[in-house]
């Protein structure tokens, strides 16, 4: 009885162990961070693209953690030919997206999402099209913080967020991006 509740105990133990070290191993990726002079950027991720696709989307989180605001202006990857700053709005029902060419401004203290259905970058002329589970390495270029590379996690074709976040986009954002992803 007493060795019974031992290897009990050693089991739960065990499970518990288990959970705690896959909890730290997937930890990284969770919580995966790239520092850019006073940016943080978390969340970098895209979708992978249909065949044939020329461009893909990236959505990444940036905070500015200092008392200036920076820009993001660009970026570049071996992948696509052109990184560019772009958003998505609704003009009279119908989904475009503009570049925005003097970049997108992350205020001192704020935090900036790029994510389906807004601000986006858009990687233009793919050279060959971005597979589910790739990390596609983007080099981002901020007004001030300088370049910095920052490792893209691709999702599934339709993926609304980040597998690691809580989803937060709709479907009917899914829907406005794919037509609009032809440029
Ligand atoms: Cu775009």
């Amino acid at each position: 009885m007493q060795i019974e509740r031992l290897a009990f105990i050693s089991i739960t133990r065990a499970i518990a162990c288990a959970i705690v070290l896959v909890y730290f191993l997937a930890a990284p990726a969770l919580a995966e961070e790239v520092k850019a002079g006073d940016l943080v950027i978390t969340q970098a991720w895209s979708r992978a693209t249909p065949g044939g696709a020329k461009v893909a989307g990236g959505y990444l989180t940036i905070d500015n953690k200092g008392s200036t605001p920076d820009r993001l202006i660009g970026g570049s990857t071996d992948v696509a030919d052109k990184v560019q700053v772009h958003e998505m709005t609704m003009n009279n029902g119908v989904m475009t997206m503009r570049l925005l060419d003097q970049g997108l401004t992350i205020e001192p203290g704020k935090t900036v999402k790029l994510a389906p259905g807004g601000y986006h970058l858009m990687l233009l002329d793919l050279k060959s099209p971005l597979k589910r589970g790739d990390k596609v390495p983007v080099i981002l270029e901020f007004e001030k913080a300088g370049k910095v590379t920052v490792s893209f996690d691709v999702q599934g074709v339709g993926a609304p967020a980040p597998a690691t976040a809580p989803s937060s986009g709709s479907k009917k954002d899914m829907k406005g991006m794919s037509p609009g992803m032809k440029m």
